[in-house]
């Protein structure tokens, strides 16, 4: 598997002085709003850096797990006890007593799903898809892989009739103490009606055309592509069917939002850079494509202020913001290369089956990259703030500027051009 090699396509000076005629900048609502500390991922050394590749490899993906020895972690009979290994894994389908279910699938009968079953309903009902992971609250995809799992409402079709279903909760093992717990849910109709042209809820046994690894909660780990990580439940061993209609999501304990989709962003490199003299600068950068996609990721270039890019959401500065496009790199050519050997692109969700291209670009919940060229910059220091802008034309951090349903603050990249 090889990386997607960016094609840059230089913008000029040109584009730099507001030439870009036709391209609409400023279509999108002000950025004027709760930009609360916008400007600390200029500086921020815990920010994680992305990986460059299109797809990451599954260990390298950033680690956001709980649990105390962290259930990946766990070896040999610890492993198999835990029910973590391929022959082990089952997983309960059962009413918490308030919903009516046809039939259960339990640990005590000797009923709980395994994975051949699991494996033999992908044969039938499996999709393979492209997404990256994103946490709610780090300003940074934590990695993206080719995943492959059935429909969760397929699975729960095994069940027969029900009644009385208002909620799906979720969760993985966690040392059986409940203290440890890591839950989530979805209202039975997000799991059971996504629009055909969405993806749905998935219980995912393969990253990377191979088992997901303990680390990615493997053997089986639950995939929601439109959520934040938190929903993407790791480890996965038990659903409960509930008439509650109640989120009983973790998260939810930590003020986030659970039911927020995955916001569209764009996500500046961290640290500072410098370029020599007369070469030309070139700044890269990653951007997620949430729920609301991707139109195009804009940038706007000024001298260094001072601040060490911090910038205050009432400053004046933000409403004669020049934004100008960046460009973002194309699909690969050859997506044979980039996915795991043996793979057709042909077979993956949201790519035409008889060309094997993307049907749209940037794929939803998936990361691109964006690039921005500048020729004649003068020697000095600058600061380069990115943002997105959605295929509802809002730019980020709008329409949801609140940052606890997902963070999305517009983030600063400083530079310096050498004299
Ligand atoms: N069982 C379990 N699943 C979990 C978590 C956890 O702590 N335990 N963390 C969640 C959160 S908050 C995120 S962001 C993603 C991160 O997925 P990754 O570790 O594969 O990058 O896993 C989610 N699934
Ligand atoms: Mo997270």
């Amino acid at each position: 598997m090889s990386d997607v090699m960016p094609r840059r396509h230089f913008l000029g000076a040109a584009a730099l002085a507001g030439l870009a005629a036709g391209l609409p900048s400023r279509d999108a609502t002000a950025n004027t709003s709760n930009l609360d500390d916008a400007s600390t991922f200029c500086t921020a050394a815990e920010t994680p850096t992305a990986s460059p590749s299109f797809l990451t490899k599954a260990t390298e993906f950033v680690d956001v797990s709980r649990g105390n020895p962290k259930p990946s972690t766990l070896q040999g009979d610890a492993r198999s006890q835990a029910r973590l290994t391929n022959e082990t894994w089952r997983l309960e389908i059962v009413s918490d007593g308030s919903a009516e279910m046809a039939k259960q699938f339990r640990l005590e009968d000797v009923t709980a799903l395994d994975l051949p079953k699991l494996q033999e309903l992908g044969k039938t009902h499996g999709i393979r898809f492209l997404k990256a992971m994103q946490c709610n609250n780090i300003p940074v995809p934590l990695g993206q892989g080719l995943w492959e799992g059935v429909p969760l409402r397929d699975v729960l079709r095994l069940v027969g009739k029900v009644n009385n279903v208002r909620r799906v909760y979720y969760w993985g093992f966690h040392n059986n103490d409940p203290a440890q717990l890591f839950q989530s849910s979805l209202g039975f109709n997000q799991v059971m009606e996504t629009p055909p042209w969405d993806l749905p809820p998935l219980i995912a046994y393969r990253l990377n055309g191979e088992e997901i690894p303990p680390a990615r909660g493997g053997p089986v780990r639950m995939v929601v592509p439109w959520a934040h990580g938190f929903k993407s439940i790791k480890w996965l061993q038990r659903i409960v069917l509930t008439n509650d209609y109640k989120a009983n999501d973790t998260y939810a304990l930590q003020n986030n939002d659970p039911d927020s989709y995955l916001k569209t962003a764009a996500y500046a490199s961290k640290g500072t850079a410098t370029f020599p003299s007369g070469g030309p600068v070139v700044i890269e950068g990653t951007a997620m494509t949430g729920w609301s996609g991707l139109k195009r990721v804009e940038y706007w270039l000024r001298p260094d202020a001072g601040t060490g890019g911090k910038l205050d959401d009432n400053d004046p500065a933000w409403e004669s913001a020049q934004w100008l496009p960046c460009d973002i790199t194309p699909p690969a050519d050859d997506w044979e290369a980039v996915l795991p050997e043996g793979t057709s692109p042909r077979s993956v969700w949201g790519f035409d089956p008889v060309t094997g291209k993307p049907k749209d670009w940037p794929l939803r919940f998936s990361v691109c990259s964006w690039s921005v060229t500048f020729r004649d910059l003068k020697p000095g220091a600058y600061e380069l703030r990115t943002r997105s802008v959605d295929l509802n034309g809002f730019a980020q951090p709008e329409p949801r500027t609140y940052q606890k349903s997902g963070l999305n603050r517009i983030q600063c990249k400083l530079f310096t051009v050498n004299a």
